[in-house]
């Protein structure tokens, strides 16, 4: 006889989908969309169609593990929880006493979303005085490009762009990313409105769009600053509304649009002077236009100012005022919990170092005063994810590096591990979601037993927390008591929503209040924004504006796995196809690689072979690989982020993922 119940999706997606868990005798046995979720209506992705295979795969961590081989080597041997923790505080005790606690470095990032279980860590690393971790890896620059002009101002309901005549996806594959946008984009075509897609490949979400058009890479605030050169001179600017709601306009217009010329933003977008005009025309004719921004083009040295220059477009032809109107980077959800009862601020008694978490190859490495001895790994895979591959193994190589890894399974990181401890998946601990493209959030109760004797990241905390004597509050509650407590405490956000359904594990939609106008410092769209370095918005190079390689790499999600999550499931592997680099024919012709062929790409920080998709989808001078495969399954010894740097965006201290270039050869 089994049961249905409801969950969430716990994946670093915009979507967070409901979730309905068909359990029998404690296990998941099928996973299917719930219907009656606001906003994913049923629906899932490939990925989470079989999430009971993952959840009770054979490869998951059944006992805490020690280390029993070399480092990398996975060698382990079982041992109790008991065990485990005493090794942990007593290796920490001793860390402290010759170091102090800030030769400790916790590391997670978003293997969950839940509100409690992301953020388990931090009132106990902020009592212990460990070193922060700036958790940089994602967007941070596509929040400060966004927020440099529309301050704290609300996102619009990503349903409201279904209602735009020009839906322009700017950087975004929402085939793969955010399917349950595509309804929008759908809605568009049944109203007879346009659908543009700006990337720099052809990614599947092309198969929606009514024109594709192809950037050079982190080229996007010169096309952006194209078009409004082309509003302003042909007099398609909305005056009335940049009177009314702009802060800078008219300095924007002499200093910057009067300077860049329409040649400039040719040269650098790659793209043709009539297609940029053509592009400027159709998007102020158009009654409401709206840009659904993705986050690789934020990827870049340049990446906060490129959002920043495309969010100043519907101001320029206030979108804003229209229904269907407008731009959208992510919903601000924040709000929708106290999170100062989560993070516990107020038990950091000291300011400890912060370490970006895009640079553990250099903290592990060169880090001094006191060096990194511990580190702490939950609910993230550095040794896959984090870019300069060769310099985060390097440093996870270190015999003086104690190292801890909390796992669902034996990732590239829990290979390192001087300590293995297992972690529970989703449907196996209780946790509260709030979404980062919807304004949803929902509660979810552990749904099956724990498989064999993993504990959740709030289990943990507490069984670390008693081995070190910290007697706060927190280390003492349950995870369902601080849910409990964090519903009990008052939210704008939540004023009127339905607590019955909450109660009952249904995905609710929050309240929010768009009738504050424009949060800003002025009360007006800032183009103008003298708090920053570049008071106006303008185009900045590249990190590899000038690189000698002869490809841009662009590292893409993948429709079939998420991150480096997912890659337990042999069948998602095969539907990708194996890890693959994606390369115009010209391109593998004039180097003589031979589709479905290893091949090798290279640059100055490390080397990974893949298998060569010889494809139109890429334009000459561009590869792409997409996902962060597992170097289990890697064709070599090394995964994509061996050629990523560890260099940071304008602002943010965010990823450049996409801001490499690499050289290709035969194997
Ligand atoms: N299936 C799947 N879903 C995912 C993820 C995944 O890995 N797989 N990742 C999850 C995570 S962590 C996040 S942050 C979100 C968002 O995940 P992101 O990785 O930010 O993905 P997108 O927002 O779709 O944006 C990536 C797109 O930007 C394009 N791009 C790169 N450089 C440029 C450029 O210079 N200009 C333009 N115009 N486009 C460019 C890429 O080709 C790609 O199509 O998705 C989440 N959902
Ligand atoms: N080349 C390249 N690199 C990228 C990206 C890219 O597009 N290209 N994307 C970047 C982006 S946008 C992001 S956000 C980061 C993501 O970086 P991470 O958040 O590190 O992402 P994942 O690879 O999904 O790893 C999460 C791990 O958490 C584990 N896990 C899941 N649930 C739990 C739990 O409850 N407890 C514990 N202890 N573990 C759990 C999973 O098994 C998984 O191995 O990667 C970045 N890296
Ligand atoms: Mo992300």
């Amino acid at each position: 006889m089994s049961v249905t119940k409801r969950s969430v999706c716990p994946f670093d997606c915009p979507d967070t989908c409901g979730l309905l868990v068909e359990v029998e005798g404690g296990r998941a046995v099928a996973v299917k969309g719930d219907p009656e979720h606001p906003y994913t209506r049923g629906s899932l992705c490939p990925k989470m169609l079989h999430y009971e295979k993952s959840v009770h795969s054979p490869l998951r961590l059944t006992t805490p593990l020690k280390r029993t081989g070399a480092k990398g080597s996975g060698e382990f041997a079982p041992i109790s929880w008991d065990e485990a923790v005493a090794a942990i505080a007593g290796r920490w005790k001793e860390i402290i006493a010759t170091h102090g606690a800030e030769a400790i470095l916790p590391y997670s990032y978003a293997g969950t979303m839940g509100v409690v279980q992301r953020n388990a860590g931090h009132p106990f690393f902020h009592r212990l005085g460990a070193s922060r971790l700036d958790r940089t890896i994602c967007s941070p620059a596509k929040g400060a490009g966004w927020q440099a002009v529309m301050g704290k101002t609300p996102t619009p309901h990503p349903d409201s762009a279904g209602k735009s005549d020009l839906l322009i996806l700017w950087g975004i594959n929402a085939a793969a990313t955010s399917i349950h946008f595509l309804n929008a984009v759908r809605e568009v075509k049944q109203r007879g409105g346009e659908v543009w897609l700006i990337d720099t490949y052809r990614t599947p979400t092309a198969a929606a769009a009514d024109r594709t058009i192809l950037v050079r890479p982190g080229s996007d605030a010169a096309l952006a600053l194209g078009i409004m050169h082309v509003l302003a001179r042909e007099g398609l600017v909305n005056e009335p509304f940049v009177a009314e709601s702009v802060l800078g306009y008219r300095e924007f217009r002499r200093e910057v649009l009067g300077t860049f010329t329409l040649d400039e933003a040719s040269r650098l977008t790659g793209l043709p002077v009539a297609t940029i005009e053509e592009l400027a025309r159709r998007y102020a004719a158009a009654k409401a236009p709206f840009i659904r921004i993705g986050s690789g083009l934020s990827r870049y040295g340049n990446g906060a100012m490129t959002v920043r220059c495309i969010a100043c477009l519907p101001a320029l032809v206030g979108a804003w005022e229209r229904e269907g109107g407008g731009a959208f980077p992510d919903t601000s959800t924040g709000g929708a919990f106290a999170m100062e009862h989560v993070l516990r601020e107020d038990f950091v008694t000291t300011p400890t170092r912060i370490v970006n978490m895009n640079r553990l190859g250099e903290a592990l490495n060169t880090l001094n005063n006191p060096p990194v001895m511990s580190l702490y790994v939950y609910h993230s895979n550095p040794a896959a994810v984090t870019p300069d591959q060769n310099a985060v193994l390097r440093g996870l190589s270190r015999d003086d590096l104690f190292t801890v890894v909390h796992e669902r399974f034996l990732t590239d990181t829990a290979r390192y591990a001087d300590i293995v401890l297992p972690a529970t998946s989703s449907l196996e601990h209780s946790d509260i979601y709030r979404a980062y493209g919807t304004y949803c959030i929902q509660r979810a109760r552990a749904a099956v037993d724990p498989v064999g004797e993993s504990k959740s990241n709030w289990e943990v905390f507490s069984l670390l927390a008693k081995a070190l004597g910290f007697e706060e509050e927190p280390f003492t509650l349950t995870a369902d008591e601080l849910i409990d407590r964090l519903l009990a405490l008052p939210s704008p956000m939540r004023e009127g929503i339905d607590t019955r359904a909450l109660a009952e594990g249904k995905g609710v939609e929050l309240t929010v209040n768009r009738d504050g106008g424009y949060l800003t410092r002025s009360g007006k769209i800032e183009i103008l924004n003298r708090s920053l370095p570049e008071p106006l918005p303008c185009y900045l190079p590249t990190h590899e504006e000038e690189g000698k390689l002869p490809f841009r790499l662009m590292t893409a999600p993948n429709p079939f796995a998420l991150n480096a999550t997912f890659y337990d499931q042999p069948d998602l592997r095969e539907k990708q196809g194996g890890m693959r680099l994606q390369m115009n024919p010209s391109d593998a012709d004039a180097r003589g690689l031979k589709h479905g062929e290893r091949v090798v790409a290279f640059n100055e920080l490390g080397e990974v072979p893949f298998f060569l998709d010889a494809t139109d989808r890429v334009p000459p001078g561009v590869v792409v690989a997409e996902g962060v495969w597992w170097i289990a399954h890697a064709p070599g010894n090394r995964s994509v982020n061996a050629l990523t740097s560890q260099r940071l965006t304008d602002q943010g201290g965010g990823s450049t993922f996409y801001d490499n270039r690499v050289d290709v050869r035969p194997e």
